[in-house]
């Protein structure tokens, strides 16, 4: 039964960066707890716990909030060991492929599944998507600019390719970096999963040229990991609200801005939902911000945010 200690994953089956913890998850062999979070405003059961940012997936454990796959996945990897997926080979690496992974490919596979989906796609998603963004979610630009999407995703898919045919040291080949799959996986696997969920035909297509990573990417599927628990929002509320924070002793590190300990900041993504969040400084270092927070429904909680790709300013 769920509790304090729980890893408990805000997410929802579509969501391929909610994919990319699932895989973690299921690489360390976790036992994990899942709450199904709506893949549009409103998210009334995730906002209390995230004082606003809405994004999906957000990982819980007890009264300490992480956001962002970044932040999950160092997380994990701090907080269970083993089995490692931040690897020799793989540390900082592993950040640098996720930037592009999430980023400009994610992007080009975006543009593709809805411009394929078109008409398909709801018109309160793609309101949703336009106010998430701030551009308009036009379905038919991506349609129209297809062919030439469809061309950058496989040049893209061809970087794995070249380094599952480049050089590893002694034996290796079948994973991205050495001989065991890694952090570099993980972050390569979510776009393929992604086009796969909406068009398998064009990946198939696209392995054509890519043997290596068509094999790579089916052993990827194989990996196998533990059933997760299903957990409601009402329930994941709760544990936060009886659950304190795990105690950490305040500190910032050299901070540009010069923020101190006990500072009341707000800290947003700088690429698409700008949503501001609002808590007073933990702890502040180059690679995290933990900002301690408090809310009616979720009472105390420390948020955990990553540094690259958000921004922090003073209240
Ligand atoms: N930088 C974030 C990006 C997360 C993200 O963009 N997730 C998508 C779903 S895959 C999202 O939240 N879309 C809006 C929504 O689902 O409400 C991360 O790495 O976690």
């Amino acid at each position: 039964m769920a509790g304090p200690q729980t890893i408990i994953l805000h997410h929802y089956q579509a969501s391929p960066f909610s994919e990319k913890v699932r895989l973690a998850l299921r690489m360390k062999n976790l036992g994990w707890a899942s709450v199904e979070t709506p893949s549009m405003m409103p998210k009334p059961l995730l906002v209390p716990l995230t004082g606003g940012y809405r994004k999906a997936p957000v990982m819980q454990i007890g009264a300490d909030i992480f956001l962002d796959t970044a932040m999950i996945l160092r997380t994990l990897e701090e907080r269970f060991e083993i089995p490692e997926l931040d690897l020799p080979g793989h540390e900082g690496l592993s950040s640098m492929v996720g930037a592009w992974t999430d980023g400009k490919w994610f992007q080009t596979s975006v543009g593709i599944i809805f411009g394929t989906l078109g008409d398909k796609v709801p018109e309160d998603f793609k309101k949703d998507r336009e106010k998430l963004s701030g551009r308009p979610f036009d379905t038919d630009a991506m349609a129209a600019a297809m062919p030439m999407l469809k061309d950058q995703w496989r040049a893209q898919l061809a970087w794995i390719e070249e380094r599952l045919a480049g050089g590893h040291g002694a034996g290796a080949g079948s994973w991205l970096v050495g001989m065991k799959p890694g952090l570099v996986d993980v972050h390569a696997f979510m776009n393929p999963w992604f086009i796969e969920s909406t068009i398998p035909e064009f990946l198939e297509a696209c392995f054509k040229s890519t043997p290596r990573t068509a094999d790579w990417y089916k052993r990827m599927k194989e990996i196998e990991g533990q059933t997760p628990e299903t957990l409601s929002g009402e329930e994941a509320l709760k544990i936060a609200r009886n659950s304190a924070p795990r105690l950490k002793a305040a500190k910032t590190d050299g901070e540009m801005q010069g923020f101190e300990p006990g500072e009341r900041v707000a800290v947003a993504p700088d690429d698409y939902g700008r949503d501001w969040v609002e808590g007073e400084i933990v702890i502040a270092k180059a690679d995290r911000i933990i900002l301690h927070r408090f809310d009616e429904e979720a009472e105390t909680v420390n948020l955990h945010l990553p540094r690259t790709g958000y921004m922090v300013r003073r209240v």
